[in-house]
């Protein structure tokens, strides 16, 4: 047990010795068991990314979650763009490159997940709560002590069972909080009090509708066009630093 909290302890430092990532272990068994498996999702959402499907390795039983600071002056590391984001494609790497430091310093097999559960992954939220990276909050989003919502999420599935993190304690930065975030949605998705997925769905299909200008040009020099989702609920939240 000792070998096992020890090697936990290196792979999140190792992780960490990245600048705007934080780590967490969780149970793969906990996070298949979390609320977001149970709830039944509403509303379509036709997503154009590129990543492929993975199957599982066998004995895959821990999760390594990572968190990665989006900050609000950082936008094009959400633009989407040929199939991805720029934060996905750089938390994929990141995730690439703990699977073979793991497997060549202590020969423990690793699997970096994609970002769709549809094609391997797993829900990322509920899988950073149990890694003790932070709370979910009034807007729905995972909120980090640290940089609140403003983080983006990745996993990789490891061989064996490396003891969890623990889920945070005595973070509640929604208590007595007038919910800004709430009241930004330009879309009035909280109006009933919690999440509308449909609401949510009708901003994020305009703003597919509407690409922006990235400032970049193609090899012929033409323009290239990108979607820049909507943040109003990150944005909005007093958590954590911008
Ligand atoms: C599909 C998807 C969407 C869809 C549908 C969203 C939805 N929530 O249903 C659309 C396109 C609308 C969308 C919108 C957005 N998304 Co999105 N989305 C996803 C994706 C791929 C799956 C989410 C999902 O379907 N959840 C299932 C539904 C049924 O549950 P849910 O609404 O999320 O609510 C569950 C949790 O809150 C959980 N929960 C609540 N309390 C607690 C407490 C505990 C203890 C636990 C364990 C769990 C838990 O239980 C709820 C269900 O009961 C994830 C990536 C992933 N692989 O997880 C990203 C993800 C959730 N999205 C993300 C983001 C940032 C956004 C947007 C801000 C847009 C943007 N700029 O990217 C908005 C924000 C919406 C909001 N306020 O929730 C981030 C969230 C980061 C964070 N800090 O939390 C993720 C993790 C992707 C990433 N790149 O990191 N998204």
């Amino acid at each position: 047990m000792l070998k096992y909290r020890q090697l936990a302890k290196e792979l999140i430092a190792e992780a960490e010795k990245r600048e705007g990532i934080h780590a967490g272990i969780a149970a793969v068994e906990d996070v298949l068991g979390g609320p977001s498996y149970e709830a039944a999702a509403t509303g379509t959402w036709r997503s154009d990314h590129s990543e492929g499907a993975v199957s599982w390795i066998p004995d895959g039983r821990c999760l390594l979650v990572l968190a990665m600071h989006h900050p609000k002056d950082e936008p094009v590391l959400d633009w989407f763009d040929r199939g991805n984001t720029e934060g996905n494609r750089r938390m994929a790497k990141i995730s690439e490159a703990l699977g073979s430091w793991l497997y060549t310093t202590h020969g423990v097999r690793a699997q970096p997940l994609p970002y769709h559960v549809e094609r391997g992954g797993v829900f990322l939220k509920d899988a950073a709560v149990l890694a003790g990276l932070g709370v979910v909050g009034k807007n729905n989003l995972l909120l980090n002590p640290k940089w609140g919502p403003r983080v983006r999420l990745r996993s990789v599935l490891i061989e064996g069972r490396l003891p969890s993190s623990e889920p945070l304690e005595n973070f509640d930065p929604c208590r007595r909080c007038p919910m800004p975030c709430r009241k930004a949605c330009p879309e009035s998705a909280f109006y009933r009090g919690r999440y509308s997925r449909p609401a949510c769905i009708q901003r994020l299909e305009a703003d597919r509708e509407k690409p922006i200008d990235s400032g970049r040009k193609d090899a012929k020099g033409h323009p290239i066009l990108v979607t820049e989702w909507c943040r109003r609920c990150e944005f909005e939240c007093p958590a954590g630093e911008k």
